[in-house]
């Protein structure tokens, strides 16, 4: 331990104000400092010359990463979440922890829908791609140089963003919790509490959706509905949205999401009726390849259109807003490739005037913290956003879960992320856990 020493030794003799001979107290022994970089010990009679770490050394110590650990955790959902592609029984993520050479820890998440048929990662890609290569790849480097570990992570890794964002994100909590400072005060500071929340209405059935409305909008949960489609006929989707907004009336508001599902002459048609409904904004109605139909439909209705899945981070962003083929861009934190690019997508976004959307890839409460710390940094969310990722799941692996109410998520106070993890649960929920089967004696 570094002390400042009296500027007069045991001895006497003046050390004078000079900072060559400024003294300090080394590991209860005194030292001189005589050059800037090194120090000279001193017993009372001989000066015998010892070199020894100045204190600025120990301050500015480069912390390390030290170890990267991922693993896959399986919570099944509150009901069968029924979109275009697939039906989730449970959701899938990939939990990231980085441990650091001072032994402080970074937390991330890496998230994906129905294995492989929403996108080209799952999360057994996303933790081979960790394992693999990510980690051998940045253990060593300098714990808070994210930019630096972000660059080396691309080069090792060409796509793959789910992966490099479940890391990244675990870069920026462990770099918030060693300053003591949250993502959102990194990301230049919150100028919000509080963030709307949309729930998305997806069990199959137009009944059960308006009763699971109605008790969001009793229990002031939610009000802005979000209906995935594109699994029925164009004909038949647009009876169910009917009825659904009907149902909500002006209490909320109705979107849709497609995923992808239809060709432009179905999305045409789906386009004009569901603007004659009242809904006001289609996601990815049609493939994330067709650019021009996009823009097609974008320049065509006045129904809002929004790019989800087509935008895999900055590049996409740029050649999305470069034509406006959307009039919304779906900001997730995991699709983009972490926090920074989609802090990047923000900026594309809200240089060309198209409006945001806070979008979720279903992320359990860690991965929803951490996009709600970028989020809360952005002045308008024109859309609002649907950080509900966590109420989708049976089970809460928070130690503290998030905070909802009146229609909106609380955004998390304290450094990094803000949240922690409840070790249990996710004992209980990793995919590779060992489970001991007690033989009983006699049966
Ligand atoms: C998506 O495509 O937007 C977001 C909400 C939800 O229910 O599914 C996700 C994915
Ligand atoms: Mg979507």
């Amino acid at each position: 331990m570094l002390q400042p020493l009296p500027t007069r030794t045991s001895t006497g003799a003046s050390l004078g104000s000079s900072p060559m001979l400024r003294g300090a107290m080394v590991d209860g022994q005194f030292g001189y400092r005589t050059r800037p970089h090194r120090y000279w010990t001193k017993d009372a009679r001989q000066c015998h010359l010892q070199v020894i770490a100045r204190p600025e050394e120990k301050a500015n110590a480069v912390t390390k990463i030290d170890r990267i650990e991922a693993i896959i955790v399986d919570v099944p959902t509150v009901r069968g979440h029924v979109l275009s592609m697939t039906t989730m029984l449970t959701q899938s993520v990939v939990l990231v922890r980085i441990r650091f050479s001072d032994g402080s820890e970074g937390l991330g998440e890496g998230a994906s829908i129905g294995g492989l048929s929403y996108g080209p990662e799952s999360v057994e890609s996303v933790k081979l791609a960790i394992d693999t290569y990510i980690a051998p790849a940045l253990i060593g480097m300098d714990a808070d140089g994210i930019a630096a570990a972000s660059a080396h992570m691309e080069k090792a890794v060409k796509g793959n963003p789910i992966a490099r964002a479940a890391v990244e994100c675990a870069l920026w909590d462990g770099l918030g919790r060693r300053t003591g400072l949250s993502v959102a005060q990194l990301f230049g500071g919150r100028v919000h509490d509080r963030l709307p929340v949309a729930w998305t209405l997806a069990s199959g059935n137009s009944q059960t959706d308006i009763d699971e409305a109605e008790r969001m909008l009793d229990a002031r949960r939610h009000r802005d509905f979000k209906l995935k489609i594109g699994k029925r006929g164009v004909k038949q989707d647009i009876a169910h949205v009917a009825a659904i907004a009907a149902a909500v009336g002006d209490r909320g508001t109705i979107r849709v999401d497609v995923n992808q599902a239809w060709s432009l002459t179905e999305a045409r048609y789906g386009a004009r009726g569901l603007q004659e409904i009242g809904c006001i904004l289609i996601e990815q109605p049609v493939s994330r390849d067709k650019l021009t139909a996009l823009k097609s439909l974008t320049d065509g209705y006045e129904i809002a259109i929004m790019a989800d899945e087509v935008l895999q981070g900055p590049a996409d962003a740029m050649r999305v807003a470069a034509n406006r083929s959307a009039d919304v861009f779906a900001v997730k934190v995991c699709q983009s490739g972490g926090l920074k690019p989609a802090s990047d997508v923000v900026a594309i976004a809200r240089a060309a005037g198209i409006d945001l959307y806070g979008g979720t890839m279903l992320e359990s409460g860690l991965g929803t913290a951490a996009a709600i710390q970028l989020f809360a940094t952005v002045p308008e969310w024109q859309f609002g956003t649907e950080m509900f990722g966590p109420l989708l799941l049976k089970d809460e692996i928070l130690a503290t879960p998030l905070e909802y109410k009146d229609f909106s998520v609380t955004v998390p106070q304290g450094p990094g992320i803000g949240v922690s993890l409840d070790d249990d649960k996710v004992s209980f929920y990793r995919r590779d856990r060992t489970v001991t089967v007690k033989a009983i004696a006699g049966e």
